[in-house]
């Protein structure tokens, strides 16, 4: 067992509802504990932790400290009977309002193309970036305009497949919970009447557009220079050519995937943009259609910026069918999604890689009265035994979470947040909110209540990541790092120099380095962030 070397008492940093549970971890020795109101230094709670367990993943002896007798909005910390002190923190009514807004807001910060202007990104504010046309890999006499969107993540990358998936998470988030989306981030665009929430995600489907191959309906899987920038270099100052890569058919499928729920999601704000997300959808499917047995995506020769392989695109596939068909109703879109749902692909995963969850949700979202009742019946109960699973892992687990040692990969705290995600989902489909109190846990863990002590948002919490492996804050000069950004997480594979380096013989949720030159545990990336904002928004409804 390796004793980590910070704070004892892990607590969500930001805090907790009023209403609900309120617990924190210890993992030193003591167990008394006192809870103290910031305002008045009275001491409002006292109580003893319960039973020590082992806890595999963290390497530490824990110890679940349960405060939930304390209703009084109010800020707090817990001290151990040791004098060991927790962060402090809140409690209050839906106490993730300002977290969910930061974390939509991160968005802006990756926007590409455009310059972000003070009013808007205060210190962060930088140039226009990336505007120059971009040559067709192969063909290097085609250029094709290829500015806006999003920058990936701490690169400045744009990848198709993974830019679905963040902005599916956003639509999705929207869709299940429109009344978190009520208050203004505000954006440059915000016009009092489309959520701002759709706004940022308009940005990347523009982009998208501009990956699709003119006249084969193909997707671009991705728009990149032809190898990483050094790390200081900013946005603007990153000139180097940028190239379309080869259309594969992950892409294509995220896009006719993306593109179809966008056709049904901007439909009551704009309809003629809702009409051409369908049209590049269909014709993206027809791509597909076209091609039944593409060769998985691999970097061309002199590209050495993320791959973003695949094994199979039969799961990207499967979700393009299914929101093709919850938006259109058509019965050709219904009969493959039937076809497709036979293979064996995860189904109940939320990718970048893994696309099959999002197929599933969207045809339970399609309802009962729509859909084959054989097929709604089965995945319905395989979503169910899923968030069962996730739920009884997270009893077992030292610190509430569904993660097995195993699953401490890098993007480790994406695991974390689609697992929130799944359960909310299983939430969603059977009224139980069971599901959502084990989520809850999943985003307390995201917020300190950790091994480490730490909030992985930067900006967020007492005690926030600092160094992420992101370019620009690296390279901006300002002290603070972008905020809002969700780092990737503890790695134990140890895919970096530093970590390795540093963390070698770390139990697997200690592999973490808040610096920056981990960018296999603490770079940032949109599809990080959008499972937060999706996680978040369910509290904030
Ligand atoms: O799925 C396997 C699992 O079965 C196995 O047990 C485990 C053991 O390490 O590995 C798992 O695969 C990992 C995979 O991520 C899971 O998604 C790989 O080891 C790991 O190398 C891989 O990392 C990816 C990384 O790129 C390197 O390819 C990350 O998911 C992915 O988020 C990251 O993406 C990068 C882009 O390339 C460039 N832009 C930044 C972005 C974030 O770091
Ligand atoms: O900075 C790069 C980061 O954005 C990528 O996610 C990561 C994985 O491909 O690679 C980083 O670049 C590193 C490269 O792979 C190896 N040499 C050091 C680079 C970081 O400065
Ligand atoms: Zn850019």
């Amino acid at each position: 067992l390796s004793t980590p070397d910070h704070r004892h008492i892990a607590v969500n940093q930001i805090g907790y509802a009023t209403e609900g549970a309120k617990i924190a971890i210890f993992s030193g020795e003591a167990h008394g504990f006192r809870v103290i109101n910031e305002e008045t230094g009275a001491m409002v709670y006292t109580g003893k932790s319960g039973k020590a367990i082992v806890d595999k993943p963290s390497g530490a002896i824990v110890h679940v400290a349960d405060f939930s007798g304390v209703r009084t909005a109010g800020r707090y910390h817990l001290e151990g009977d040791d004098g060991n002190v927790s962060a402090s923190f809140v409690i209050g009514d839906k106490p993730y309002g300002e977290l969910q807004q930061g974390l939509l807001k991160a968005f802006y910060y990756y926007r590409c193309g455009v310059e972000l202007t003070g009013e808007f990104a205060g210190p962060w504010a930088h140039g226009a970036c990336h505007t120059a046309e971009g040559i067709v890999y192969g063909q290097p006499e085609l250029t094709l305009d290829s500015c806006g969107g999003w920058h990936d993540a701490g690169d400045y990358g744009k990848y198709s497949g993974p830019g679905a998936k963040a902005i599916a998470d956003l639509l999705l988030a929207y869709e299940l919970y429109p009344t978190a989306f009520a208050v203004s981030i505000p954006l440059p665009e915000s016009d009092g009447k489309t959520p701002d929430v759709l706004l940022e995600c308009k940005v990347e489907l523009d982009w998208l557009f501009k990956m699709q191959e003119p006249g084969t309906g193909g997707v671009y899987h991705k728009l990149t220079t032809l190898n990483f920038p050094g790390l200081d270099v900013m946005p603007e100052e990153d000139n180097a050519e940028l190239y379309f890569s080869p259309v594969s058919a992950t892409a294509t499928g995220d896009f006719a995937g993306v593109m179809a729920m966008a056709a049904r999601v901007y439909e009551p704000y704009d309809q003629g943009y809702a009409r051409q997300c369908l049209t590049a959808a269909e014709a993206a499917w027809s791509w597909l259609q076209q091609h039944p047995e593409a060769p998985g995506f691999m970097n061309p020769p002199g590209i050495s910026t993320g791959e973003y392989g695949d094994d199979t695109d039969q799961d990207e596939r499967y979700w393009a069918a299914a929101e093709l068909y919850r938006t259109t109703g058509e019965a050709v879109y219904h009969e493959a999604v039937q076809a497709l749902a036979q293979l064996s692909f995860p189904k109940y995963s939320l990718g970048w890689a893994d696309m099959g969850g999002y197929g599933t949700l969207t045809y339970l979202l399609t309802g009962e009265s729509a859909t084959e009742k054989g097929l709604y019946t089965s995945l319905k109960q395989g979503l169910l035994a899923e968030a069962d699973r996730l739920v009884r892992q997270s009893r077992e687990d030292g610190y509430r979470i569904s993660l097995l040692e195993e699953d401490y990969i890098w993007g480790s705290n994406m695991l974390v947040l689609n697992n929130a995600m799944l359960l909310l989902a299983a939430e969603h489909f059977s009224g139980e909110t069971a599901y959502a109190a084990c989520a809850l846990d999943h985003l307390h863990y995201l917020m300190g209540r950790n091994v480490l002590d730490i909030s992985y948002v930067t900006g967020f919490g007492d005690r926030p990541v600092m160094h992420p492996h992101h370019r620009p804050s690296v390279g901006d000069g300002v002290a603070d790092p972008v905020p809002g950004l969700v780092s990737g997480g503890p790695d134990r594979g140890l895919h970096d120099e530093y970590v390795a380096e540093h963390l070698q013989g770390k139990p697997a949720a200690q592999c973490f380095a808040d610096h920056d030159l981990s960018y296999s545990t603490n770079e940032v990336t949109i599809y990080w962030n959008s499972p937060a904002v999706f996680v978040t928004a369910r509290f904030n409804m």
